[in-house]
């Protein structure tokens, strides 16, 4: 068990990070992304540092842009984190953390940076690396890419650079009108590939049939077609396409994942869902591995999904991949080489062969470059306890 925790000082950095490579998705194209670092400093000198993945707007998600995520942050977690020091004068473990913010409702990704802090803590003072810590046991794995091209040209030119890299796993951002043409191509180039998509909520009750002709390339999942806060009618249009749907967006807890395995197994469907982890859509790593868990017991498969994180953060979702629930290749790294300029560890996440290897170094097995994280960011403000 972790020893009990002493918090001293908080502090929230806004990092730039410049994409080499547009990305885009049905909601946008990004390029340069400001991200929010926590980083923990305790009493007895461990520092720890969470990344929190967001974009420059709300598109993907409420609460997912760095405005809302440094006011939450701000305004609210901090605030709580500080009174539940104040009050006990420690914390005794994650869960301890998570209750004194328990009560602010939403804030997943804000409350996902400071859990991540946590969890480096823990894992420094543990002296384990983060995939032990979570009792993870597979040390080897696949792990695939996400493209997002804005025509057929770019797409297949970051598929041709994937598949170069060796990556096992394709993932391409479709919107109504593109699916076709981006899944053909893609399936003739790479026939054996293992290919899904994603399409960020871009299809509606009304155009959804567009995707029932891909049934059949043979792909591995369609990744939340419809609105991002639904699961009702994901489950309904999934009773007519043989294709399993994913829910990314629309899942924002352990009880969001039983509502979903509720339904379909209410329609004798089971087999035809799949849900992305992503950490910081649940609000960090305890909700997450409890997702993973109760999937594996449902047979549920699970992957694990990026939010074009640092390396930081990449290596965080590395050690989650450990999870022997946790079944079909991750979104861990970006198709053309490295996502960023510049990165915030001082050495890069290396996959071999479309494989990755976790090692036995502490915490997330990467250091965090403190000179890059001043360099490329400012720090907004600091809590002192
Ligand atoms: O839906 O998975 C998504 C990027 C930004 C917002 C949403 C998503 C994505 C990705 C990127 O697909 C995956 C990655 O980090 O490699
Ligand atoms: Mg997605």
């Amino acid at each position: 068990m972790a020893k009990k925790i002493i918090l001293k000082r908080a502090e929230v950095f806004l990092v730039l990070l410049n994409l080499v490579h547009p990305f885009t998705t049905s909601f946008g194209t990004y390029k340069q992304l400001p991200r929010p670092f926590v980083k923990i400093t305790t009493n007895d000198g461990y520092v720890g540092f969470g990344e929190i993945p967001t974009l420059t707007d709300p598109a993907y998600k409420p609460e997912s842009d760095y405005y809302s995520v440094l006011t939450s942050l701000e305004k609210f977690i901090m605030p709580a984190v500080k009174k539940h020091q104040d009050e006990y004068g420690r914390f005794l473990d994650v869960e301890d953390l998570r209750k004194s913010y328990a009560w602010i409702k939403g804030a997943n990704f804000a409350k996902s940076g400071v859990e991540a802090a946590f969890w480096d803590i823990i894992a420094q003072k543990e002296h384990k690396p983060l995939w032990k810590l979570w009792r993870g046991s597979k040390r080897v794995f696949s792990v695939g890419v996400s493209i997002g091209g804005k025509t057929k040209e770019q797409v297949l030119e970051k598929a041709a650079h994937a598949v170069a890299l060796g990556y096992k796993r394709l993932k391409v951002k479709v919107w109504p009108g593109f699916e076709l043409t981006a899944v053909k191509s893609l399936r003739e180039q790479y026939p054996h590939m293992l290919l899904q998509i994603d399409a960020n909520s871009s299809y509606t009750m009304e155009n959804w049939k567009l995707l029932k002709p891909l049934d059949q390339y043979g792909l591995l999942l369609i990744e939340q077609p419809l609105y991002d806060d639904d699961v009702i009618y994901h489950s309904e249009i999934s009773r007519h396409i043989k294709t399993p749907i994913c829910l990314d967006e629309s899942v924002h807890s352990l009880d969001d994942a039983k509502r979903a395995v509720f339904l379909w197994e209410k329609n004798k469907i089971l087999d035809r869902l799949i849900i992305n982890i992503k950490p910081p859509r649940v609000s960090g790593f305890y909700e997450a591995i409890n997702i993973a868990r109760f999937c594996g017991k449902k047979g549920v498969k699970t992957w694990i999904g990026g939010m074009l994180d640092s390396a930081w953060g990449k290596a965080f979702n590395l050690n989650f991949n450990a999870l022997k629930e946790i079944s079909l290749p991750g979104d861990h790294f970006s198709p053309t080489g490295s996502y960023f300029e510049e990165d915030v560890t001082k050495t890069p996440l290396v996959s071999k062969n479309g494989g990755y290897s976790l090692t036995n170094a502490v915490s997330t097995g990467c250091e965090i470059n403190r000179r890059t994280i001043n360099k490329l960011g400012k720090k907004l403000f600091s809590v002192s306890f």
